[in-house]
């Protein structure tokens, strides 16, 4: 028999390509050597350092699938894992790469014109340009396809004006993708680019989080913005466009909290091997291995899921099902794992030098952005038995 390496239960190591595998080092270096130095304080004083999205354009990581415009064209097995370096350190600094990444440079590239890839994906793909994507609403979360912005032509410009709530990077992008619903095709929605300087658009932080504080949260205002006709995305109509740049980025989301737990579960058994009670270590008590081997199983059958759909995803056999099953899976497994780890420190779980309330904090998010986690399951509800179950009436 093989040894059994707790560290990797099921050898992904042995089913990654060499490039894979390259990718994933690198990432780590620099998550390591970079980010982790700077999340503490970054926390403490709820900012996001902007250099950090021209630190990892110079990486490659940002638009890292696509082909072509100064991207690195890798497969999305490295993109998961990048995501799960990245989060490692901190769920925040995987929204702000995800976003840049699946949300805005995905639907330019994929539902873009010739000439808006030009223009934005090579800056995009450098860091010079931050980019957030503008879905949910005030009064519309869950449910966007109620959303109440509206896109209204005249001549060659639309008029847009609505707000967006909850919007990962708003306040330091430099371009918007939002959707709205454009009156002149009855409501259909579109997406619009919209960039910072434009006449009605405003971008407040909203502060006061007490979760993925080393990320920056906004509003997107739009009062009458003007738009030029040329910025509309012209090949997505309706929620397919958007919840397509979901996919990406869910599945991304889906590695990269598994990279939080990793973390959590690390620092709970050195911290239970080295910590004695009762005259042994935290690490003999059983109650205790209990904790750390689910917190182990579950992300060693968490990542081997991840890798096959990135699998079936660059083969083209992704069913969108699949994304919901492993973004539900992972992020309701990370939170309790991390709140099981934190358990582990005692007192000390919650001193943010051991970083696991840090990530406990981050991963409630997780589990809400990018569709709950209830909504996640009643969207394999749906699979299962055919039957929509999102609203009381049919
Ligand atoms: P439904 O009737 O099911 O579908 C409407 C149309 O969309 C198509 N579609 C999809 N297309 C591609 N991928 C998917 N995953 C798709 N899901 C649905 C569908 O085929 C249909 O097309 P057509 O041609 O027939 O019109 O839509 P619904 O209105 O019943 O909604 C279903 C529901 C509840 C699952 C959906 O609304 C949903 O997923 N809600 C959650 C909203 C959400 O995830 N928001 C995320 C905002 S962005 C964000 O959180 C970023 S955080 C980033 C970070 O910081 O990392
Ligand atoms: P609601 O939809 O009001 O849901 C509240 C509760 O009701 C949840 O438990 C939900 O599961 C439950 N619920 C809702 N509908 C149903 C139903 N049919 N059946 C059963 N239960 C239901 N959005 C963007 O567009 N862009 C971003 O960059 C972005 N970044 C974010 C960053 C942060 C830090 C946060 C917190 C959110 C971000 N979001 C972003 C918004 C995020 O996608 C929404 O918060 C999420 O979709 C949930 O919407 P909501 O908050 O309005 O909750």
């Amino acid at each position: 028999f093989a040894k059994y390496n707790w560290e990797d239960g099921l050898q992904l190591e042995t089913q990654l390509t060499e490039e894979e595998k390259m990718v994933r080092d690198a990432a780590h270096s620099y998550a390591q050597e970079k980010l982790l130095p700077r999340v503490i304080q970054a926390t403490r004083t709820e900012t996001f350092d902007t250099n950090i999205m021209r630190e990892m354009g110079e990486m490659g990581f940002l638009g890292s699938t696509i082909d072509g415009f100064g991207c690195a064209g890798v497969s999305h097995v490295a993109y998961g894992l990048t995501a799960r370096e990245i989060e490692r350190v901190d769920s925040g600094y995987r929204s702000a790469m995800s976003v840049q990444s699946s949300l805005v440079m995905h639907p330019i590239n994929e539902f873009g014109s010739a000439e808006q890839k030009e223009k934005y994906l090579p800056r995009l793909a450098t860091g010079e340009i931050i980019g957030a994507f503008g879905l949910t609403e005030p009064d519309h979360g869950s449910d966007p396809a109620g959303m109440e912005t509206k896109a209204r032509r005249e001549g060659s410009v639309y008029r847009i004006s609505g707000s967006k709530m909850w919007i990962t990077n708003s306040p330091v992008a430099d371009v918007f993708i939002v959707w709205a619903k454009n009156e002149e095709e009855g409501g259909k929605i579109r997406g619009f680019i919209l960039e910072r300087g434009m006449k009605g658009l405003s971008t407040p932080v909203i502060d006061g989080k007490m979760a993925l504080r080393a990320s920056v949260t906004g509003m997107i205002l739009m009062d009458d913005v003007e738009v030029p006709i040329e910025n509309m995305l012209p090949h997505a109509s309706g929620l397919k466009g958007p919840f397509s740049c979901l996919n990406k980025a869910r599945y991304g989301i889906a590695w990269g909290v598994l990279g939080a737990a990793e973390n959590c579960l690390h620092v709970a058994r050195n911290y239970a091997l080295d910590r004695k009670q009762f005259g042994v270590p935290l690490a003999r008590f059983q109650l205790v291995q209990a904790k750390l081997a689910l917190a182990h199983s579950e992300i060693t059958l968490g990542l081997q899921s991840c890798l096959r759909v990135g699998r079936l995803v660059d083969d083209g056999q992704l069913a969108v099902e699949m994304i919901s099953l492993i973004k539900r899976n992972s992020c309701v497994k990370a939170l309790e794992i991390s709140r099981n780890m934190r358990d582990v420190l005692g007192g000390n779980g919650i001193a943010d030098e051991f970083h696991i309330i840090r990530h406990l904090n981050n991963l409630e998010v997780t589990n809400t952005y990018e569709g709950t986690a209830d909504i996640h399951l009643l969207t394999l509800g749906r699979a299962v038995t055919g039957i929509p179950a999102f609203t009381a009436t049919d």
